[in-house]
Formats: structure tokens, sequence, C-alpha cells
């Protein structure tokens, strides 16, 4: 692999912030297996226990400030530092760990957890504490109007133009501690191939659903194998 890369995309999952203490979610013990995605992670669960799904956020909220990044958060954001080409990390997570890692050029493309949204006038605001149906919207002072602005299951993932844009164009793609089971971020190592130009990278625990699709595969914990994998780029690069 030891070439010049013009174009890298990361992609990351949960199992990056996994060694950050934050949950993954179909790992044994991960999110899925306490909760019911139907109820806690899409808009007709919402719209049926607004009360469950804003008790499940306050307390994801809660551990995510607690929280602080890894070897891997830290290893992406020198990457985008020192690497002299095209840069764009695409996260699934909805933390906040690759920004306080120092991770500048960032899409989260399934929202931000230290984020609030109103459904009545559409803005956005930072928010790190408890959210509860009594909240009213700091913009237009509707109460019962907020939600986490977080992608739900049915929901369109955010920037995807911009997204699209990055994956037509890289030639490195790589992706880190995602299971490959959710789409349309499960399709990304799928659309760079139909280029044919780039090389593919999955960094993971375990294979992931659509490993075989990958050129090149590296597996272990992220906090490991990520660091490793940036000083072998920077270097060939
Ligand atoms: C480590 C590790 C360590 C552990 N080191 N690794 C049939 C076919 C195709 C699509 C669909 C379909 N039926 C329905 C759909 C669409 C649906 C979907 O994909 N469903 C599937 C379940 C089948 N998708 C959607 O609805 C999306 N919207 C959509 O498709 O809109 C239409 C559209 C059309 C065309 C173009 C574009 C759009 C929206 C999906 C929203 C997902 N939302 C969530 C919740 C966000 C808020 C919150 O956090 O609460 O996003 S669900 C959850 O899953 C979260 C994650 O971002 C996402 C992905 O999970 P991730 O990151 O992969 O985590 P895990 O737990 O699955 O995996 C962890 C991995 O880490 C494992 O591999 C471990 O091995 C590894 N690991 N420790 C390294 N230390």
């Amino acid at each position: 692999m030891q070439k010049r890369f013009r174009s890298i995309v990361v992609l990351t999952g949960a199992g990056i912030s996994a060694e950050s203490g934050l949950g993954t979610f179909r790992d044994k013990d991960g999110l899925w297996t306490k909760y019911d995605l139907q109820e806690v992670a899409t808009p007709e669960g919402f719209a049926r226990n607004p009360v469950l799904v804003h008790d499940f956020y306050n307390a994801r909220r809660k551990n995510l400030v607690e929280a602080t990044p890894n070897a891997a958060h830290y290893a992406l954001a020198e990457l985008e530092r020192r690497f002299d080409g095209q840069f764009l990390l695409v996260t699934q997570n909805v933390d906040d760990l690759h920004e306080r890692a120092g991770s500048t050029r960032l899409l989260h493309m399934h929202g931000e957890l230290l984020k609030i949204r109103c459904e009545s006038c559409d803005s956005v605001r930072v928010w790190r504490g408890d959210l509860d149906l009594a909240t009213a919207c700091p913009d237009c002072g509707t109460s019962g109007g907020l939600r986490p602005h977080v992608v739900w299951f049915g929901e369109m993932p955010l920037y995807m133009d911009d997204i699209a844009a990055a994956l037509d164009t890289c030639d490195l793609f790589v992706s880190i501690g995602t299971s490959g089971q959710v789409y349309p971020a499960a399709g990304f190592v799928a659309e760079v191939r139909r280029g044919g130009l780039a090389h593919t990278v999955e960094l993971n625990l375990d294979p992931s659903d659509g490993f075989s699709l990958f050129a090149e595969k590296i597996y272990g914990p992220a906090t490991e194998v990520v660091p490793a994998f940036v000083t072998r780029v920077l270097a060939g690069g």
C-alpha cells in the first residue's frame, strides 16, 4: 500500500467509541439488546412514547459528557492535520469524540446527540442537559416540539450529497468500527468500488457484514489498529 493517496474518506461507527466507554448497538451487551430500536429510534416510537425516548437520550447525553476520546479518535485527527490531500471523516456516531480529539473536516450523517431540533420551527441548538416534554423551544417558544437532532430509522441521513461527492472522487476509503448493517452507510464501500480506482480498507474488531467487499481488512481494537494504520498512510503519502 506504499502509494501516495490524494483523497481519503474515512467512515466511522460505534466501534471507534467503544473503548471510550460508549456502548455499541449490535454487539453482545449493545444498546439494541437492552432497548427495542422500534420504540426508541424511529419517528413512530417517538410519537407513541416521547417520554421513553427522551429518557433514553437523556441517559446517553449524560454518558457522553463523561466519556473522553481515545487513541483512535486522536489518530484520525492527526491524519487530517498531516495529510496534504483531500480528507473527509464521515461518522455515523452521534457522539462528539471526533471533535474533541481535534477533527474538523467531519460530517455527522446520523446527527448529533448534543443538539436538539424543534419540529415546529426547525431550529437546531446545542443542548447538553436533559430534555422533556415541558421544555420550550428557545427560538419559537413551542413546548413539546423538541427532539434529539439524530437520524432515526426511516429518516434521511444528513449531508448525503457532500458524502456522495467525496466517495466519487476518493482513492482511499477506510471503514472503521461499523457492523455494515445500516444503510446507506453500509453501501458506501460498494459505491466506491463502482468507481474502480480506490483502495478500500476495513478496520474492525470482527469482520462486518460487508467485509468481503473490502480489498484489505485489519482486525483488532480500534485503539490499536487505527493509530498503526494512520502511521502507515502518513509514511506512504
Ligand atoms: C469495534 C470495537 C472496538 C466493537 N474496536 N471495532 C433494507 C435494505 C436496505 C436498507 C433498508 C432496508 N430496510 C430498511 C432500510 C433502511 C434502514 C436500514 O438500514 N435498516 C437496516 C437495519 C436494514 N436505514 C435507514 O432507515 C436510514 N435512512 C434511510 O435509509 O433513508 C432512506 C435513504 C434512501 C437512499 C439514500 C439515502 C437514504 C437511517 C438510518 C438511521 C440509523 N440510526 C441509528 C440511531 C442514531 C441515533 C442514536 O445513536 O440513537 O444510527 S441506528 C444505529 O446504527 C446508529 C448507528 O449510527 C447505526 C450503525 O451502527 P454501527 O455504528 O455500525 O454500530 P454496530 O453496533 O452495529 O456495530 C459496531 C461495530 O463495532 C461492530 O462491527 C463491532 O465488531 C465493532 N467494534 N468494539 C473496533 N473496540
